[in-house]
């Protein structure tokens, strides 16, 4: 069977990627499976930088074709804030819960109609130090005042989708699958895979 290493640690980022990767016929693996490879240190100043440099440098590692992902949350009033500083946003031993507090607390007293928000995720795939694709893809959302729900992982309790009037910890995991900012990215990448994979 055909296989795609995604270049993550982040459990949550995977599952939604082996859902929305399913009907491909191809192993997805990832950090898990390779114990030793290199730690990649997230240095660029873009989603993009930082998604290439996890898959160039773990494609170098596996020899296989590989996927990097990085994404993160954008929110209006915070000047853009965490961007791309998501997952580590309340510093040391960041947690999502920590993240979660760090996000209220900075915007407590900002009011609804300032709450906009987007998630932002940028996916590059690499084989053999060739860059197959670079995508990108948002999704637009607003930020609660308290936790709604509990699916999804990260920033999800507290994303509203106004369209829904729910938050992504409300809403079925297979409504996050057809509009979230992974999706679109995901959804451009396919296009390539299949090209790839057609001989
Ligand atoms: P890898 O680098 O190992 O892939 P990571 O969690 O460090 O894992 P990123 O650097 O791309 O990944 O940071 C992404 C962060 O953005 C993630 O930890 C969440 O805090 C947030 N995030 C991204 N997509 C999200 C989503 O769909 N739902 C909730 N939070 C999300």
């Amino acid at each position: 069977m055909k296989e795609l290493v995604v270049a993550t640690t982040n459990q949550g980022k995977l599952r939604e990627i082996r859902g929305l990767l399913a009907d491909l016929n191809v192993n997805v693996t990832s950090l898990a499976d390779y114990p030793d490879a290199p730690e990649v240190i997230e240095d660029g100043d873009t989603f993009e930088a930082n998604a290439l440099k996890k898959a160039v440098t773990i494609a170098a590692y596996t020899q296989k074709l590989t996927m990097g992902e990085d994404s993160g949350l954008e929110v209006e009033a915070l000047d853009n804030a965490p961007g791309i500083y998501s997952a580590r946003y309340s510093g040391e031993g960041a947690t999502d819960e920590r993240n979660n507090e760090k996000l209220l607390s900075e915007l407590e007293g900002v009011e609804p109609e300032r709450r906009g928000a987007r998630y932002r995720s940028c996916i590059a795939l690499v084989k053999d130090g060739q860059t197959i694709a670079v995508v990108e893809g948002d999704c637009r959302g607003e930020i609660a005042t308290e936790a709604r729900g509990t699916n999804g992982f990260g920033y999800d309790p507290y994303f509203i989708i106004p369209e829904y009037g729910k938050t992504f910890g409300e809403l079925d995991p297979s409504i996050k699958a057809r509009i979230s900012h992974r999706s679109k990215a995901l959804a451009q990448v396919k296009q390539k895979l299949a090209e790839y994979y057609k001989d």
